[in-house]
């Protein structure tokens, strides 16, 4: 039997919806074939990946697919190739049979498997169409259904289920399973209208498809609170106000080679990746003739989300949302809402889970904005001399079940790289007793979150977001340095007692290079080049600015915080590795602890005057209040890739008047 008449019908007209959406959309863009050997995989070689596994008879109809994704060509070759050269074009997939799990590596311009390994003692990720399977299937378990009806629900038609990565706490009951909790919800009334149904959670085997257990801690009324965002239920909207709009009649002014870009002195190139969502690489800047690279390649690596409930059906929520989800990325962006009307919009090739070619149109947008002030001023008494400024924003949404991650990278006409990260969404919820905190007078229902709405509580929690940045400073050899502000005492016959001076110190060992903010120890942080000089004597060099940030308060011997040991620190530095691309390790789900950052960095490798990748971890603590009712307003966290020494001056010095 050859390849093509094993794939069912069902298949084929997913795969011809999906070709047939990328050829009928002019704009935006998506390419049917790769112009850089760090694009994407496209829809045909998706499914040229599917066809060569089905022809080596390693899969079937009952496979499934967590991950499929552009498997990097090495680092030396992305750099070495040149336009129009021939490029090597690789899937990494991520199969499922049964219980076992394998990595495979398809050479998709050869059409040959290149390996095929088994992968044991470690789970792939879900994506979003399992976790709604099991949410249907325990309502089967006559146990759960005892549980609704102990809660007056007979009908379980409209009792939602989804289940979540149990995690790991190191109990028997863990081992050998592959454990998800599913919780419940009531719909009732109109649409967005639903009840969690608190104090019942479902321990699900999704290996053995089976109930382990329903653990119910007593029946809480469902909240009743009217949870409607969408514009049909609001009611009358306020006035838009005086039109303001963005208009570039003569079209963008940056320049696209597939999804190689090119604005003011700035080259790069992106990517969605179906794991990692906007993958930045080859970041350059156009300086007096001459490209000079920065950044090979940025991206997010992991986001840890951990709830601070410590009731029996909260306190095993921590979950890892790229790692053991898989698929969050992206949501398709609402035009003109999402992006301004000058932006250009490209869509995402992806693979469901069972391997067949999908179209996510809208994943990504670029456009211009003006941005919020002058790049730089001097009033020097008889001439102002100001410069007005633009940005180039390139932007994805994310959306992780309850929550959605705005996540932008900003180019800036000086030379700086801004990241940032914006959460919006939904709080996650218990319904409770107490309508009101007042009302709440033992404080038990509000212990350990806030009352957003009557009967509802918001619980507490973190988000962190580790980004992993392979700088490539003016080439591959760098170092990292840490400018440690120190207090100095001055003489006694100073007549000022103290100054501050600040006092490199080059990282010489990954641990050296570990590092957190704090306020009584200030650190700048860069990475330099130690082999090219700027004009006036420094290493050229990048400098990365924190913004806000938070640190996990969770003990070290709790298992959320072994498995996501990336958090111990805000700065990670690592000898460039090409396996090593996840925090929390390639595969968190259900992970023991320790994989990843921890892991890697017990060597001590080098770091110095080598090729190194920064991790930068950005969080924030999370206390819910009533304005997250019933959606979240956008809450923006960020951090800055900052020139020092890199340029001889002012690099905007020649912005136009
Ligand atoms: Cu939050």
């Amino acid at each position: 039997m050859n390849a093509k008449s094993r794939v069912s019908p069902r298949k084929l007209k997913h795969l011809k919806t999906a070709l047939a959406l990328v050829f009928a959309v002019a704009l935006p863009i998506c390419s049917q074939s790769a112009k850089h050997p760090l694009d994407g995989l496209t829809p045909p070689e998706i499914w040229t990946a599917y066809e060569v596994l089905q022809s080596s008879h390693k899969v079937d109809a009952d496979t499934r697919f967590p991950m499929v994704q552009l498997h990097e060509p090495p680092k030396e070759e992305v750099l070495a190739w040149k336009p129009a050269q021939s490029m090597r074009r690789e899937a990494f997939l991520v199969v499922r049979q049964g219980v076992q799990m394998f990595e495979a590596v398809v050479d998709v311009n050869g059409k040959k498997l290149v390996s095929w390994t088994e992968m044991k003692g470690v789970q792939p990720g879900v994506p979003h169409e399992e976790e709604g399977e099991m949410g249907d299937m325990v309502k089967d378990d006559p146990e759960v259904q005892k549980a609704l009806k102990l809660r007056g629900i007979t009908d379980p038609w409209n009792v939602v289920g989804g289940g979540g990565p149990a995690g790991y706490f190191n109990t028997t009951e863990e081992q050998g399973r592959r454990l998800f909790r599913v919780m419940c919800m009531k719909e009732f009334g109109a649409i967005q209208n639903w009840s969690p149904i608190s104090g019942l959670s479902i321990l699900w085997d999704d290996n053995a498809k089976k109930v382990v257990r329903v653990v119910d801690t007593g029946a809480v009324p469902l909240m009743k609170a009217d949870r409607n965002y969408s514009a049909a239920m609001t009611g009358a909207a306020r006035d838009a106000g005086s039109a303001l709009g963005i208009a570039q009649p003569a079209g963008p002014s940056f320049r696209l080679s597939g999804q190689q870009v090119g604005w003011q002195n700035w080259n790069f190139h992106f990517r969605v990746d179906r794991r990692e969502g906007l993958v930045v690489s080859n970041v350059a800047y156009q300086d007096s003739g001459k490209l000079r690279s920065i950044l090979y390649e940025g991206s997010l690596s992991e986001i840890f989300m951990a709830y601070m409930d410590g009731t029996e059906n909260w306190s095993w929520t921590a979950f890892f949302d790229m790692g053991e989800g898989g698929s969050g990325f992206s949501s398709s962006l609402e035009a003109g809402v999402d992006c301004p009307d000058n932006a250009v919009y490209f869509d995402q090739a992806y693979a469901d889970a069972h391997g067949i070619p999908q179209l996510k149109p809208r994943a990504a947008c670029l456009f211009e904005e003006p941005a919020e002030a002058m790049a730089w001023r001097h009033d020097d008494g008889t001439t102002v001399e100001s410069r007005k400024t633009r940005n180039l924003v390139l932007r994805t949404i994310g959306a992780f079940d309850n929550y959605d991650y705005v996540c932008d990278w900003i180019f800036q006409q000086n030379g700086v790289i801004r990241v940032r990260v914006g959460a919006t969404g939904l709080d996650n919820i218990s319904a409770v007793k107490s309508r009101t905190a007042a009302e709440d007078t033992t404080g038990q229902d509000g212990r350990y979150g806030r009352f957003i709405a009557e009967n509802t509580v918001g619980i507490n929690h973190d988000h962190f977001f580790s980004f992993r940045l392979d700088f490539d400073v003016d080439g591959t050899a760098n170092s990292f340095v840490r400018d440690k502000i120190r207090m100095n005492r001055l003489p006694a016959d100073n007549p000022r007692k103290s100054i501050w001076v600040a006092e490199p110190e080059i990282a010489k060992t990954e641990e050296q290079g570990k590092a957190r903010m704090n306020m009584e120890r200030p650190e700048n942080w860069r990475i330099v080049n130690p082999n090219v000089k700027s004009a006036v004597g420094y290493p050229v060099g990048y400098e990365l600015m924190p913004g806000e940030n938070a640190v996990s308060l969770l003990v070290p011997e709790d298992y959320p915080q072994k498995r996501a040991g990336f958090t111990d620190y805000h700065i990670w530095v690592t000898p460039y590795r090409e396996n090593e691309r996840y925090a929390a390790g390639d595969y968190p789900f259900q992970s023991k602890g320790g994989d990843g950052l921890p892991a890697w960095t017990k060597a001590n490798r080098s770091i110095e005057n080598t090729d190194i990748v920064l991790w930068y971890t950005m969080g924030f603590h999370h206390v819910p209040h009533s304005e997250d009712w019933p959606v979240m307003p956008t809450v923006w966290h960020e951090f800055q890739l900052k020139p020092v020494n890199f340029f001889d001056h002012n690099p905007a010095l020649d912005l136009p008047k």
